[in-house]
């Protein structure tokens, strides 16, 4: 099946045609099917707009230009074990509608599918295939309180990161559980990872286990930017 048919279908479902509570049964169901009208409606203006204004799509390849097959591993620190079984992503701070979702959750989800290049700026870079839920989807469904400017990322292995909310809303960022048209490997972030065209690699967040929106930037803001990394990091 062609995943991006399924994904525009499915996409319609989301825009409050259908019940985002069906497609996300187990998980405060009743909640999700009253929150279903209001996904669309965010009360954050800037978000609103966000949603709906067309945002420059960066560039796509091929199936046929990944390389490397399998992606190089950076990590600054060793994989941390995560029951993907047992695990929930956490949404939470500046939204009305704090959630959970398992992997099953999100799995039901619209599927995205991307080619893009991934570029680290210790000087390797390689094209990778990404699937997974878009961000702004997940976002829209938490709906975000009028403050929030920033989005907070919190990994399992102690890393952390924060993003300007129009790169967490672009069409391209993805919460990512593919890579490679695989389930993507456990090195590389699993069961979730942040995957963007328009972000170099160390804003690219493996393991990550919670998503804050936030309206101040802490004075923590990434692993790598606390280290002199710019903290934009765009591509
Ligand atoms: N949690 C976590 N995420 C991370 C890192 C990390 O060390 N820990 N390294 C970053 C850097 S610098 C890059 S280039 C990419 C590398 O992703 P890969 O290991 O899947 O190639 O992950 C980014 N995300
Ligand atoms: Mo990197």
């Amino acid at each position: 099946m062609n995943p991006n048919l399924m994904s525009r279908r499915q996409l319609l479902h989301l825009s409050g045609l259908s019940g985002i509570g069906l497609l996300l049964n187990g998980c405060r169901s009743a909640d999700f099917a009253e929150g279903v009208g209001k996904a669309i409606d965010p009360l954050n203006q800037q978000v609103e707009e966000l949603l709906l204004r067309p945002q420059a799509l960066a560039l796509e390849y091929p199936l046929s230009s990944i390389q490397p097959q399998e992606l190089r591993i950076n990590s600054f620190e060793a994989t941390p074990q995560i029951d993907q079984a047992t695990f929930k992503l956490v949404i939470d701070g500046a939204v009305e509608q704090p959630m959970q979702l398992s992997m099953n959750d999100l799995q039901k989800m619209p599927l995205q599918s991307m080619v893009i290049r991934h570029i680290c700026v210790e000087g390797w870079a390689a094209i990778v295939q990404w699937g997974g839920v878009r961000l702004r989807d997940l976002i829209a469904l938490a709906k975000p309180q009028s403050g929030a400017r920033y989005v907070y990322f919190t990994s399992g292995d102690g890393y952390y990161n924060s993003w300007d909310m129009p790169s967490a809303l672009h069409p391209q960022t993805l919460l990512a559980y593919q890579m490679n048209g695989q389930p993507l490997p456990k090195n590389n972030g699993a069961p979730l990872r942040l995957a963007a065209p328009i972000k170099l690699g160390y804003k690219q967040s493996k393991w990550v286990t919670r998503v804050t929106l936030i309206n101040r930037l802490p004075s923590k803001k990434g692993y790598w930017e606390d280290q002199g990394y710019e903290w934009f990091g765009g591509l």
